[in-house]
């Protein structure tokens, strides 16, 4: 047996695989190779047979009616919102909010905390290595509200400067904002130690844990966090669903970000009062058969572990990362040495739309282009890559193959 494509892993990936309908097809005549995780991961059966149950059993609007059915979405719903809150280790049920995802979790603080809490000459600190979900809502708060928009400078690997980011804080540093991995890079961020850092200047942290939830073991009360983000669909579960936990005692003091049904106590034509927490965040019908189902991408990823996926994704970006290093054309993008399972590259010669392309024609699904970081790319001095990234589901045999057609693809167009 090669060395190489053994698995020493715990898991039983096969099993795992059987679980993912999408998987079992061909693409363009080939099996389909789904390495383009980033960016959204596949759905496990139970994921997609929450969605049709609710959907057949007890589709009813939730917190309103006092029927059973609208009394059973209402503690499917909040179900979740429990589940959620063990999943990121929040202190109380109520600081978990639903939003449609990651981008809207940053706008709602960036909007509502930005309201009352910056002013004019007030600094956020974001990074180079930011998703433009982490940069466009804090240049419109700081635009709105003069502040100053400052950016902590990242290595050649893909690292932030720590050195940097600790000579910009300071009294006028109200919000910092990272995430906790980055999308195009994988580099994961030393966010403790930049937490603790902006505490000591009194600024709250926001973390974008869009491409760690799937992958890390999220703990807020350990990190400290004030803000932290997740998208349902970076971590098996439907589009279209996500979280804001926020610190209690501060999305207390935050207005509402969107009025209408549900976040209200009260309402006259002279004044509205507003619902507790979380309510007074979720204005409106939420996006309830989708949270119900998220509760089943949860399940999936605890019967699994996180300390498992973890290790099986590692074996897998060390083994993707070896064999394209291997392959004289390639340069990778991207090597910190704390990273999730992303691996960027680019080829001498070859533009990425056409790996991208290419790629696709076999059955091999990557994503190519800026990945919406690019002032990333411009710092790494690139139009784009091409991005590999991996998930529970892969394996080293589909590695193989995108090795082969990368390598084929090259000696074609040369
Ligand atoms: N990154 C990618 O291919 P939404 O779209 O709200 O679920 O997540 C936005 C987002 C925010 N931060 C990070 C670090 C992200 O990776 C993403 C989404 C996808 O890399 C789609 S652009």
């Amino acid at each position: 047996m090669n060395p190489l494509t053994a698995i020493p892993s715990s898991l039983d990936i096969k099993k795992i695989r059987d679980q993912f309908p999408v998987l079992h097809q061909r693409v363009n005549g080939k099996p389909l190779i789904y390495f383009d995780n980033a960016a959204t991961n596949q759905k496990p059966k139970q994921v997609i047979n929450a969605l049709v149950e609710y959907y057949q059993g007890y589709n009813a609007n939730i917190h309103r009616g006092i029927h059973t059915l609208a009394e059973q979405a209402t503690k499917a719903y909040e179900t979740t919102r429990h589940s959620m809150q063990k999943f990121v280790n929040a202190e109380h049920v109520e600081e978990i909010i639903f939003t449609r995802g990651v981008t809207e979790s940053i706008n709602l603080v960036a909007s509502s905390y930005g309201r009352v809490f910056l002013k004019e000459n007030d600094e956020v600190i974001i990074s180079g290595l930011e998703h433009h979900s982490n940069i466009v809502p804090w240049q419109m708060a700081c635009e709105e509200k003069k502040a100053k928009l400052k950016i902590i400078p990242i290595t050649e690997s893909g690292e932030i400067n720590l050195d940097v980011y600790q000579n910009q804080l300071s009294a006028r540093t109200k919000i910092v904002s990272i995430n906790h991995a980055s999308n195009s890079l994988g580099t994961i961020n030393p966010i403790k130690k930049i937490i603790k850092l902006a505490h000591e200047v009194g600024a709250v942290v926001l973390i974008d844990g869009a491409q760690a939830a799937a992958h890390l073991k999220i703990d807020v009360q350990a990190f400290g966090c004030d803000f932290y983000c997740i998208s349902s669909h970076k971590m098996y579960g439907p589009t279209g669903a996500g979280i804001l936990y926020g610190k209690k005692e501060l999305l207390e003091k935050m207005p509402p970000y969107m009025g209408g049904g549900e976040m209200i106590k009260d309402v006259t034509f002279e004044k509205t009062t507003y619902n507790d927490l979380p309510y007074k965040f979720e204005a409106g019908t939420p996006n309830i058969a989708d949270v119900v189902a998220l509760n089943e991408a949860v399940n999936f990823i605890n019967e699994l572990g996180k300390d498992q996926i973890a290790e099986y994704e590692n074996e897998l970006l060390a083994y993707a990362t070896k064999q394209l290093s291997a392959i004289p054309s390639v340069k990778l993008i991207g090597t910190a040495k704390e990273k999730v399972a992303v691996q960027s590259f680019i080829i001498e010669g070859i533009h990425h739309f056409d790996m991208g392309q290419m790629l696709d024609t076999r059955g091999i699904a990557v994503r190519t282009g800026h990945h919406c970081t690019q002032p990333l790319m411009e710092r790494l001095g690139l139009e784009g890559t091409v991005r590999a990234s991996f998930s529970v589901y892969n394996t080293k045999e589909e590695i193989d193959e995108l090795i082969e057609s990368i390598k084929r693809i090259i000696n074609f167009l040369k």
